[in-house]
């Protein structure tokens, strides 16, 4: 798949250059009022600097394009051999909801085991899960990102498909055959949480959430230019273990914008990545994750940021 970095970073310099032409105006009104601030002049050149590196930049990534073209991807249908599967889930202090979570993915139609990765939970966790009738195994290196490659690993075990979701009740099972039917077509299917008509009125995607998902979705998108992507915080998608096999080892981050590197190393590695919506619900139990904490939602904002600008 074409790599549009350099598009991605003329775009950011010609959001510069838009905050110094504002800048510059701001400035030639300070001095209408008679203020002796000359910052105008200086604000105008950055502005113009930024403006004709974003051209510059624009020009070098479409022309590299026009003179190596990249292979078009042609359309698949491949339906799944072997539909059996497989699905790992994240549990951090999860007791509340990792039964009734396991019991809704268990029941759906061939899915053949349900493996919970523990992430040093001090609570009833593992006997809930157990209890349910899910395998638990213990992830000790603790982070979002840390336990959804633990469940990944675990659960490529068990199918020809893996599933990833989390163990908070957020997401529905009965999801599970929509994501399915679209792997007909991909690699990796997405779930995507920005459908409004989808989510319960409590679940944890409000406004400031939602809009810095699509933000960050919309750079990626930029960067792959041909996937379309609203949302890169969501942990629910299903993929085929042979394509997991090619990009797990490459997972790194530890963190809470796990689900961005995993999306951004499967494009870097040509899968095939097709998003499409799921249900969302209020998860039950206490929340660990960036669910009603702006801080913590800025910080993965930002570390998303620096995956699709530097990764
Ligand atoms: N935040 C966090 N989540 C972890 C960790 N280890 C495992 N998890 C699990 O990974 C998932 C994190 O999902 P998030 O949606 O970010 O956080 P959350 O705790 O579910 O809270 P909400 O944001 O309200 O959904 C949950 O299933 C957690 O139980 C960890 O160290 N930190
Ligand atoms: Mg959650």
């Amino acid at each position: 798949m074409k790599n549009h970095k350099l598009l991605l970073y003329a775009v950011h310099f010609f959001v510069l250059s838009l905050a110094c032409y504002l800048l510059q105006l701001a400035g030639l009104v300070f001095l209408l009022y008679g203020a002796r601030i000359h910052f105008w002049l200086p604000a105008l050149n950055l502005a113009n600097i930024f403006f004709i590196t974003a051209l510059l930049l624009a020009a070098l990534d479409l022309s590299a394009g026009v003179f190596f073209p990249g292979r078009k991807k042609s359309l698949r249908f491949a339906p799944v051999s072997n539909p059996g599967i497989s699905i790992g889930m994240t549990a951090y202090n999860d007791e509340l909801s990792i039964g009734a979570a396991a019991k809704d993915f268990m029941s759906q139609e061939n899915v053949t085991s349900v493996v919970v990765a523990d992430n040093n939970s001090a609570d009833g966790t593992t006997r809930e899960g157990l209890a349910a009738g899910a395998k638990v195994v213990a992830e000790t290196v603790q982070g979002y990102g840390a336990c959804c490659v633990r469940a990944l690993r675990e659960a490529m075990k068990y199918g020809e498909v893996i599933c990833l979701v989390e163990g908070d009740c957020t997401f529905s099972g009965s999801d599970l055959k929509k994501l399915m039917a679209y792997l007909e077509n991909a690699d990796m299917v997405l779930g995507t949480r920005t459908t409004k008509e989808l989510n319960t009125p409590d679940s944890q995607l409000n406004t400031s959430i939602l809009w810095g998902n699509v933000l960050m979705a919309k750079l990626l998108q930029l960067r792959f230019s041909t996937v379309r992507l609203t949302d890169l915080g969501c942990t629910f998608r299903v993929i085929r273990k042979s394509a997991l096999e090619k990009i797990i080892d490459q997972l790194e981050v530890k963190g809470n914008h796990f689900s961005c590197e995993m999306i951004l190393t499967a494009l870097k590695n040509n899968l095939m990545v097709i998003e499409i919506p799921v249900t969302l619900k209020k998860r039950v139990g206490e929340s660990k994750g960036v669910g009603g904490n702006f801080f913590k939602a800025a910080v993965t904002a930002i570390n998303m940021w620096r995956l699709i600008m530097f990764k």
